[in-house]
Parts: structure tokens; sequence; C-alpha cells
């Protein structure tokens, strides 16, 4: 992404600033949890550097003085000032620790000399009421004269990486003998090309030179500013040691402090730069999110490990079981019925049980038998399909937050799972009308059975003692007490014979119903557990991208 070049005279509206700010916040709202910590500090740094600079006063312009030891930074800066603020030495390095010098009323420059951590001991107010107006162009001034970057001392090192995070211009001090030194250009210049319209560079001790080689000096340093990309940043002359040499660098200051804008350029050059580093981790593409296909592998996967083909064989053997108890011969049903029902060894709602209860109120309680090492890992396979399948379009960093997301919960699928299958209602709570009925006449041939059995017993009784017999009507040949009862029997094996395929029939229907209502119920918990988690990874990245788009509008 390539920022647009705000040329010194291009002002920066503080208004879309904000936003752009603002679009950085939400960038971090979405990409926090994420994306790695380490990626989004700078974003970080920025928002909380940008928020108190801007709080702080924005009257005031803070100008840093920064280059090599023996560039003449103190020599600048005690110029500019007209007074021998900082210590100038022939010993280097010569300035440990900052100092500042306030232009005009020093209450508010205090509050942003705090920020930037200027102990207050090395701090100078310029402007006095002997002044008259002579620096009344310079009000609003901060002038920061740093340690040197190249420094024998690790500590100015760091002061000074410090220090240039915070100012609002950085004006480069060379010289000519060090001008070239790669130091300045590698660690420093080139890091400063989205500050191009914040950034000056004066070569100093132009006084040094045979003036008939300042021209070739200025054009080589030109050059090389060129290939740090900083291209067309102004470059001055001085020279410290006389009050005429510093004329131009004096005008490129008071320019400066009077628009008031190089705080916000500055910031703005770091949303920029912020922008840059975070474009590769956001795409163009909008990610699908998980497809029908992995999410029914997902839930078939899931029903493995949940144990839903033993519940629904076992649902089967429970419906016959049921149904022979009620439809079948009246006198063997009460043996079949001492015979343990298959749903109750599972623990799952038996004959009568109430499985209509919301399943959060169950207790997960299920027998269903533990995963096999196989379902387990097709079931690792299927969320890291719907992970890969999600994430694999993401740019750098995301998949694994999609990958981590699709795991989030795993440790509770188990609990979940059992939950699911102990509370979807199986279809196995009411008998059918129609095993009332065959029950109702299973019963009705038995009686008769019954019937003509007791009327034998009668007669055979009768005969024996002696009593007069009974009239028995005959049907054809055959008495009716004999044909009642075997007629009976017969009607009740051949009902139960004609019920036997009806019955299997029902039994497959209401496997395949309560397998229908299980993988409901299990892709309900995948997509609570599994597919939520990584949709809202993708609505994240969503917010994300659509945040750094925000960030980088101009
Ligand atoms: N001839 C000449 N000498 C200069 C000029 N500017 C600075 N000097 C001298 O260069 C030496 C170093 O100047 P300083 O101002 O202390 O340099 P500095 O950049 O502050 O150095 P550190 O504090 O060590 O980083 C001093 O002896 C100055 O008198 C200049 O424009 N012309
Ligand atoms: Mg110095």
């Amino acid at each position: 992404m390539r920022e647009a070049f705000r040329g010194g005279d291009q002002r920066v509206d503080p208004d879309l600033l904000l936003a752009r700010l603002d679009a950085v916040r939400r960038f971090l709202a979405a990409a926090d949890g994420r994306l790695p910590d380490a990626q989004l500090v700078p974003a970080h740094t920025l928002v909380e550097r940008a928020g108190t600079r801007l709080a702080l006063s924005r009257d005031h312009t803070l100008v840093a003085l920064a280059g090599a030891t023996g560039s003449g930074k103190s020599s600048l800066f005690n110029a500019l000032a007209r007074l021998e603020l900082s210590p100038v030495g022939v010993r280097r390095p010569t300035t440990g620790v900052a100092h500042a010098c306030v232009w005009g009323p020093p209450e508010d420059a205090g509050r942003l000399l705090d920020w930037v951590g200027v102990l207050p001991r090395h701090r100078f107010v310029r402007e006095s009421a002997l002044d008259a107006d002579d620096e009344a162009a310079l009000r609003g001034l901060v002038l920061l004269d740093l340690p040197d970057f190249d420094s024998v001392q690790r500590s100015h090192r760091l002061e000074v990486d410090r220090l240039l995070g915070l100012v609002d211009q950085v004006v480069w001090v060379v010289d000519p003998q060090k001008y070239a030194d790669r130091v300045i250009h590698t660690s420093y210049l080139r890091e400063f090309h989205r500050h191009r319209d914040v950034t000056l560079v004066v070569l100093n001790q132009a006084d040094r030179l045979p003036p008939a080689e300042l021209p070739r000096v200025l054009a080589d340093l030109r050059r090389l500013l060129d290939a740090d990309g900083l291209e067309g940043v102004p470059l001055l002359t001085t020279t410290a040691t006389r009050p005429d040499g510093i004329t131009e660098l004096r005008a490129a200051l008071e320019r400066t402090v009077a628009e008031r804008q190089a705080a916000l350029r500055r910031l703005a050059g770091d949303v920029d730069t912020v922008v840059a580093g975070l474009d590769e981790l956001v795409g163009t593409t909008r990610p699908a999110g998980p497809d029908d296909t992995t999410a029914d592998e997902l839930t078939r996967a899931l029903a493995g490990t949940a144990g839903v083909p033993a519940v629904t064989e076992a649902v089967e053997q429970a419906y016959r079981h049921r149904a022979v108890a009620s439809t079948g011969w009246p006198l063997v049903r009460g043996w079949r019925r001492l015979r343990p029902d298959p749903l109750r060894r599972l623990h799952l709602p038996g004959p009568g049980g109430d499985s209509a209860q919301p399943a959060e109120s169950l207790v997960a309680a299920t027998s269903v038998p533990d995963p096999t090492a196989a379902q387990r890992s097709a079931l690792g396979l299927a969320i890291r399909a719907v992970a890969d399948r999600a994430g694999s379009e993401l740019p750098a960093g995301w998949p694994t937050a999609v990958t981590d997301a699709a795991r989030s919960r795993l440790a509770d699928l188990p609990d979940a799972l059992d939950r699911a299958v102990a509370g979807t209602d199986l279809g196995l709570n009411h008998r059918p009308l129609w095993w009332r009925l065959v029950g109702a006449v299973q019963w009705l041939v038995t009686l008769t059975a019954l019937a003509g059995l007791g009327w034998l017993v009668l007669g055979y009784a009768l005969r024996a003692l002696g009593l007069p017999e009974l009239d028995t009507p005959r049907v054809g040949e055959v008495p009716l007490p004999t044909l009642l009862l075997l007629g009976g029997l017969l009607a009740g094996l051949l009902v139960a014979a004609l019920t036997r395929p009806v019955v299997r029939w029902a039994a497959a229907r209401a496997r395949r119903r309560a397998e229908q209502r299980l993988l409901t119920a299990v892709s309900a918990v995948g997509d609570e557990y599994v597919l939520a988690p990584v949709r809202g990874v993708l609505t994240s990245y969503d917010e994300a991208r659509d945040a750094l788009r925000d960030a980088a509008r101009h």
C-alpha cells in the first residue's frame, strides 16, 4: 500500500486524522486476541501515543534536532535560542540527555515535556518580556536537542529512538564529514520515508567546506536522501557558529510553527506506517465461511463420537421390543416385559420416559459407549477440515486464529454431545394406535381361546363328577368349545405372524426418524461449539479488513 505523499504544503484534516485513528482502534478491537500480539504492538503504540499527543497542546510544535555526535545539534540549538543552553563540547558525545527550549508561555508546553520525559532542569523558556517581539514568530515552538544516535553510549541511542517516536518534526543535522555515514541513512532516515512532510535535513558546518565544494556535497546528499525514499524533503545548509548561518533554518521553523500542522502530519505519517505494516494481515477477498459439505462432514464425525449409531440401533431394537410387548400373544407379553429395554440400557428414556425436558436440565448421564480412537481422530480431522476450508483464503495469522477457534471448545464437546443425545426425543414415547388395536385383537382371540378351554374343562369336570352333561353345540363335526380354543390359539399365532414384518418395517422407520433427530441435535452442537467460533473469527477478520481500509483513507 503506497501512501499518498502529502507535500509540505498539503494540510491534514484533523477530523479525517481522528477518523483514521478510530479505524486503527477498530482494527485492534477486531484483531486483538486473534492475531499474535507482537504484530499489533505498533498499532497499539500509535493509538496510545496519538491519543495523548492530541489531548496535549495542539498549539505547540515539538521539533527535535537529531544527528550524529559532533554534527552540531547543540550548537544549532543554542544558536536558535540565541543563548548558551546546551553544552557544546569538543569531547564526544557531549549531550547525554535531551534538552528543551520553549518559545512562548511554558505552562502547556510543560505538560508536553512531561510526556516526552525531558527533565525540568533541562527545560528552558526562550521568550521573556525582554525579548519584546523578536521571537514572536517562533512562539509555540518546543525545540529538543537530542543526544547523538551513533553513540558509544547505548542509553543515548535508546533515548533518541524513544524521542523520535514522539516528536512532531525532526531536523536531521549532518556535517560534511559524516553526512554519508551508513547508520544515519539505514537506521534512521530511511525509517522516516513516510514522514517526509515533517522531515528537514540540515547540512551544518557549511563553513568548513570550500564554497566551490558545497554544491557537489549538497547534490551528493540529495542523491542519498532520494535513495532513502526522502525525495523532496527540504535540504538546508547552516553554519551554527555564525549568527547569519541559520537564517534559512529559522525561517523554515517559523513556517512550521505558524502552520500548526506538524503534529497532525506526524501522526498521519504514523498511521500510514502502521497501516502499511498491517497490510499483509488483510486481503481483499471476503471469506466464505464453512460450507455445507464441511458442516455435514463435521456432523457425521460428531455423530460418531456421540454414539449416534449405537443409539439408533437401540431405537430400532427398542421399537421391536416394545411393539412385541404390546402386540404379541398376551400370554408371552409378560415374559417379554421382563427382558430389559434396549434404550434403558443406554440410560436413554425408556417407555414412559420424559424426553421432552429441555436438554440443559439433563445431566449428561447417558451410557452411550465412549468414542473409539478412530472416531476421535475422525472428529479431529473433520474439525481440521472446517478450519482449513474456512481459513484457506485468509492472509497470514488468520488461519491459525481460525484453527484455534475451531478447537477452542473441544473439551466441552463430549458433555454437550451427551446432553444433546439425552435431550433428543427419539420418538418412542407414545404407543402407536395400531399397537393397541392389534393388542386388543390379541386379547380378544386369547379370551376366545380361554372361553373354549373353560368350556371344555367344565364339560370334563361335569362328566367326571357324573353330573348331567352340557348341551354342546357343534359347528359341522367340531364341537364349539374346541373350535373356540383352537381357533383362538391359531388366530393369535396368525396375528402375531402377520404383525412381525410390519413391526420390522416400522422399527426401521423409527430408527431413521430417530437418526434424523439425533443428527439435527448433533449438528446444532457442532454449530455452537465449532462453527460459531470459526464464524466469529471470520467476522473479526471482516471488521479488521474494513477498519484497515478506513484507516488507509486520505
Ligand atoms: N566550524 C563550525 N563548527 C561547528 C559548527 N557547529 C558546531 N560546531 C562545532 O562542532 C563541535 C560539536 O558541536 P556540538 O554542537 O556539541 O555537537 P552535537 O551534535 O551537539 O554533539 P553531541 O552532543 O555529542 O551529539 C563543537 O566544537 C562546535 O563548536 C559549525 O557550523 N561550524
Ligand atoms: Mg550536543
